[in-house]
C-alpha cells in the first residue's frame, strides 16, 4: 500500500483530494493537521474510522515536525495544500503568508531529498502568480508578475520546486491553479461569502425576519471560477506522468462578481432594483428593503484584473477535463448553503 501524506486537510481542497484517492486508488492517507485548540474537522468529519484515512500533526511553520513526519513515514507522494491562501490578507500578515506559502516548501524539499527521495511531490500553485498579466488568456509560458505577497510567496516556491526538480532529479510538481470553488470554500472567499449570505437572506424574506446586510468590495472584479472538485483529478494525474511537468488548470473563461452575485439572486429568485453606483451601490428588494451595499473596506491595496487560464495543455496532455461550468457552481453553492442554513 503506497502512502500520501496530504497538508491542508481540513480545508477545501485537501479534504476533496482525500476523498477523490479514497475513492479512485486503494493508498494509504495521512492527512496532517496542525494542532488547534478549536477544532475546525468540519470538512473532514465523514472520514472518522475509515482505515485508509489517519490524521497526523505537522506543522508548516515547525522545520523539525516537517522533517519528523517525512523521515517516520516515508511517503510515496506528498500533496501540499496547506498555505495562507486569503490573499487579502497577504497584505495583513505578509510574513505569516511567505513562512507558510514559501519557506514550509522549501522544509519540505528538503526533507523529501534527503529521507524520501522517491516521494513525488505536488505544491499548489496559482494563477495570482501570473499577476499583472501581459496577455489573456494565460498558458505555462505567461511570466510571472504577482501582484500580492501570497503571488510571491507562491513564486518563490515555484522557483524552490524548480530548482529541487533539476538539481537532484526529484519528481516535484506545482501547477497554476485559477480560482476554484465550492460546498467547502471558506467563508471569507467570494463566492462562497455570497452564496452563504444570499441563501440566509432569502431565509429571513421567507421567514419574514429582519434581513442582514451583505457587503462586497469590488464587484467588477473578474476571476476565472471552476469547481474545485473537478481539479483533484487534474492534480493526481499531474502527479502520476513519466516526466514531472507543470500545467495549467483553468476554465478559459472570466466572470464579474457581480454575475456571481446576481446569478446567485436569480437562482433564490430574489427580485432586486439597484441604487448608486461605485462605493455608494445599492441593492434592494422589490419591497424596498436594503440587502446588499458596496463596503470599500474590502476593496485591495492592488488587484489582478485578467486571470483567465489557458488549459488546453493539461487537456491534450493529461486528458483532463473539467465538468462544472460557471452556471453550474454558482447553482450548487448557493443551493448547497440554503439547504444547510435552513435545517
Ligand atoms: O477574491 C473580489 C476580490 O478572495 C476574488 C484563493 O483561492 O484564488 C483565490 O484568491 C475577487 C477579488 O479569491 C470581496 O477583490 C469583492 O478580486 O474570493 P477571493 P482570490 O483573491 O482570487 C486564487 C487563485 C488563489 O490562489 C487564492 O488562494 O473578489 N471581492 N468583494 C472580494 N473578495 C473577498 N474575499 N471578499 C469580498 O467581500
Amino acid at each position: 500500500m503506497k502512502k500520501i501524506i496530504i497538508t491542508g486537510v481540513t480545508g477545501q481542497d485537501g479534504s476533496h483530494m482525500v476523498d477523490y484517492l479514497l475513492k479512485n486508488t486503494d493508498h494509504k492517507i495521512h492527512g496532517s493537521v496542525r494542532r488547534l485548540s478549536v477544532k475546525n474537522h468540519e470538512n473532514i468529519l465523514h472520514l472518522e474510522g475509515n482505515p485508509r484515512f489517519e490524521l497526523i500533526n505537522m506543522d508548516l511553520n515547525d522545520a523539525h515536525s516537517i522533517r519528523d513526519v517525512i523521515l517516520d513515514i516515508k511517503p510515496d507522494y506528498f500533496i501540499n495544500f496547506a498555505a495562507q491562501s486569503f490573499v487579502a490578507g497577504s497584505w495583513d500578515y505578509p510574513i505569516q503568508t511567505w513562512d507558510t506559502d514559501a519557506d514550509a516548501v522549501l522544509h519540505i524539499m528538503e526533507s523529501i531529498r534527503r529521507f524520501a527521495p522517491e516521494c513525488r511531490f505536488y505544491n499548489a500553485g496559482s494563477s495570482e502568480e501570473f499577476g499583472d498579466v501581459v496577455c489573456v488568456p494565460q498558458d505555462e509560458n505567461h511570466p510571472l508578475r504577482p501582484q500580492s505577497p501570497y503571488g510571491a510567496a507562491k513564486c518563490a516556491a515555484r522557483h524552490i520546486v524548480r530548482v529541487y526538480r533539476e538539481s537532484y532529479n526529484l519528481y516535484a510538481v506545482q501547477g497554476w491553479l485559477f480560482n476554484h470553488e465550492g460546498t467547502r470554500r471558506g467563508l471569507d472567499f467570494v463566492t462562497r461569502k455570497i452564496s452563504h449570505s444570499i441563501a440566509k437572506i432569502k431565509i429571513a424574506l421567507e421567514d419574514g425576519k429582519d434581513i442582514p446586510i451583505l457587503q462586497l468590495g469590488n464587484l467588477d472584479a473578474k476571476r476565472d471560477w471552476s469547481d474545485a472538485e473537478d481539479f483533484m483529478s487534474g492534480v493526481w494525474i499531474m502527479l502520476n506522468q513519466d516526466k514531472p511537468k507543470n500545467y495549467v488548470l483553468g476554465s478559459g473563461e472570466m466572470h464579474t462578481v457581480r454575475e456571481f452575485l446576481t446569478k446567485t439572486l436569480e437562482f433564490a429568485e430574489i427580485d432586486f432594483y439597484s441604487e448608486g453606483q461605485d462605493d455608494n451601490e445599492k441593492f434592494y428588494t422589490k419591497k424596498g428593503k436594503l440587502f446588499f451595499e458596496v463596503s470599500p473596506k474590502y476593496y485591495r491595496p492592488a488587484e489582478v484584473h485578467k486571470l483567465c487560464g489557458d488549459c488546453s495543455l493539461a487537456e491534450k496532455e493529461l486528458g483532463w477535463v473539467r465538468k462544472v461550468d460557471f452556471f453550474g457552481l454558482v447553482s450548487k453553492m448557493y443551493h448547497n448553503d440554503y439547504s444547510l442554513l435552513s435545517k
